[in-house]
């Protein structure tokens, strides 16, 4: 390396400025006493899906905002919309996960007294939204019966980085064969405590739990 070399950490750079981002926006919910959870996980498995369910829930006791991370579509958005449920699209056009900086533009305009529970819909993916800090108080991952039986063990450091694992479409579990309990036993080798709940956010199974779970 010469002296006119310039070396830059780019790791601690992009990390650093991120985390820097995500304990603003965690602060000003903190200011507001706004609960907040990041929904991650892989294409369909089911995010919108629980968040639904969860606002059907919910939105008798809190006024919810939620986020929706998507590459290209406010498909998502209006789903949730539907159950008269106030959303911000976030399109990150080429971005395989959202990042601090992302959330604060798309709070920017956001009166956020207005709010009492924010759900952020991730970007459909299993590796990078795990990366990236938020500024949320949970991280939740949803896996689903219909990723096949590997996923867990393929993807051990997004689970490593959630605060809990929704295994959804337990609807479809006995009629596809698919053995719940070994998946339970890969969340159990990569973290022996993380909580695991069983759920169908079609049909509403297991979807109070996680309520209680989440304290909300
Ligand atoms: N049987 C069954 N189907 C489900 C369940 N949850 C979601 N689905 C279906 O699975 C498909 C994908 O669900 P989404 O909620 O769109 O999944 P997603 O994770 O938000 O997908 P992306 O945003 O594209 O990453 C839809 O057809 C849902 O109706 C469930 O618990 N049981
Ligand atoms: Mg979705």
């Amino acid at each position: 390396m010469t002296d006119k070399t310039v070396s830059i950490d780019i790791k601690k750079d992009l990390f650093g400025a991120n985390e820097e981002a995500a304990a603003i926006t965690a602060d000003i919910f903190k200011k507001h006493g706004i609960r907040s959870v990041d929904i991650m996980g892989s294409v369909g498995t089911g995010k919108t899906e629980l968040i639904e369910g969860l606002c059907e829930i919910l939105s008798k006791k809190y006024r919810i905002l939620m986020l929706a991370g998507d590459l290209a579509t406010t498909i998502d958005a209006d789903r949730v919309a539907s159950h008269g449920v106030d959303t911000v699209q976030i399109n990150t056009r080429t971005a395989c996960h959202l990042d601090a900086r992302m959330i604060q533009l798309a709070l920017k305009d956001v009166d956020l007294s207005k709010y009492q529970l924010v759900f952020i819909e991730n970007v459909g993916n299993l590796i990078c939204p795990a990366g990236y800090s938020l500024g949320v108080e949970k991280k939740i991952v949803v896996v689903s019966i219909t990723e096949g039986p590997y996923m867990i063990r393929k993807h051990p450091l997004t689970i490593k980085r959630s605060d809990m694992v929704v295994i959804n479409k337990i609807d479809l579990a006995e009629v596809l064969s698919f053995d719940v309990d070994a998946l339970v036993s890969d969340i159990r080798e990569v973290d022996e405590r993380l909580p695991v709940f069983k759920v169908s956010a079609k049909t509403g199974i297991g979807l109070t739990e996680l309520v209680d779970a989440l304290g909300l």
